[in-house]
């Protein structure tokens, strides 16, 4: 059995990081594609984790290219093309550029691997997967947004930090769209079992949704020039990972919904289950009302974004 093939379309910050994982976790053979503009880049970047192989002996390989042509037949695509946040910017304040490269980008993978699965990870979010879905026609199942994987792992990251324990122990989920309207589901938050309710007290739980909901926006404030990009890679990768694997894990997802949680015809973060079928599931639960309320808001917000792309 050959090994599977893996495209990053965009080789910048988070394209190098995801090239770095997916060679560390021995997905397959990985293509890092950018514009002609920085293949040299791409083509360093693959030749330096090349490079870094020996030590731990992971066998695949990994190339730079500008040539769709070297992305032919790949299993997974991970789309960071496009250009990230600089301080004051809204995620929204995107768009413009990076729809232009996201109808591109889905062209050319609609000729180039009509049958591959694929993570959208450019800004914004909920409308970049949109405009991907619409404009390649790839089944719902087989495109899909990365950000509920994040802002959960953020959400993970702060319960952490607060109690003390294991980030390991800890699960939790954040659904709705990937922006300020997104909503951390606190009641289902739990210490190696434990809610989260009996462990912290409220005012400091509404402190921690408060920063979870604008953690991209403080490390974007930090950086003075660009967004985060390790936790990104990581939870594309999580993806990544359960597809080629099919280990059917549950993750948020920007996933289309049909009628799921009452919405109609959005990508949206909900929790869905990623296998060899792509997005094979997602999992409907009961919300309470204030949570329907909060994910109408996100849904609006969602709505108004992609009725932006004119799609
Ligand atoms: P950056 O380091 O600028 O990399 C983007 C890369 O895309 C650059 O190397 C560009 O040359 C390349 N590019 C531009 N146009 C094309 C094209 N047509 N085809 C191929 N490559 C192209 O940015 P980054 O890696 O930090 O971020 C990438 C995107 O991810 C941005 O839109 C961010 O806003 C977004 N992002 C999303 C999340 C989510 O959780 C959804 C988190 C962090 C960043």
């Amino acid at each position: 059995m050959s090994r599977k093939k893996i495209a990053l379309i965009g080789g910048g910050q988070i394209g190098g990081n995801l090239a770095l994982l997916a060679v560390q976790k021995e997905l397959g053979d990985v293509i890092i594609f950018d514009i002609p503009k920085a293949e040299g880049m791409v083509q360093g970047k693959a030749l330096d984790i090349m490079q870094l192989r020996p030590h731990d002996g992971y066998d695949a390989n990994i190339i730079g290219t500008s040539d769709w042509d070297d992305i032919n037949d790949a299993d997974v695509f991970i789309i960071t093309a496009g250009i990230p946040r600089k301080p004051g910017m809204n995620r929204e304040d995107l768009m413009g550029i990076n729809l232009g490269i996201i109808k591109d980008v889905a062209k050319n993978i609609k000729k180039q691997a009509p049958n591959s699965f694929v993570i959208v990870i450019s800004n914004p979010l909920d409308a970049m997967v949109y405009a991907f879905h619409k404009v390649s026609g790839f089944p719902k199942n087989r495109v899909v947004g990365m950000a509920g994987a994040l802002d959960s792992a953020r959400f993970r990251t702060f319960i952490a930090m607060e109690t003390g324990c294991s980030v390991q122990d800890i699960t939790c989920m954040v659904l709705g769209g990937h922006g300020d309207t997104m909503v951390p589901i606190t009641r289902l938050a739990t210490v190696g079992g434990v809610p989260v309710s009996e462990l912290i007290l409220p005012e400091r739980l509404t402190e921690i949704e408060h920063r979870t909901r604008f953690a991209g926006g403080e490390i974007v404030k930090l950086f003075g020039n660009g967004s985060a990009f390790y936790a990104p890679a990581q939870s594309a990768i999580e993806m990544a990972e359960s597809y080629l694997r099919d280990k059917k894990r549950v993750i948020p997802c920007a996933s289309l919904c049909e009628g799921e949680f009452g919405i109609d015809g959005y990508f949206i973060g909900v929790p869905s289950v990623i296998g060899s079928g792509g997005v094979e599931r997602i999992l409907e639960f009961e919300l309470f009302d204030d949570e329907r309320e909060a994910l109408n808001d996100t849904l609006t917000a969602v709505r108004k974004t992609v009725g932006e792309t004119g799609l």
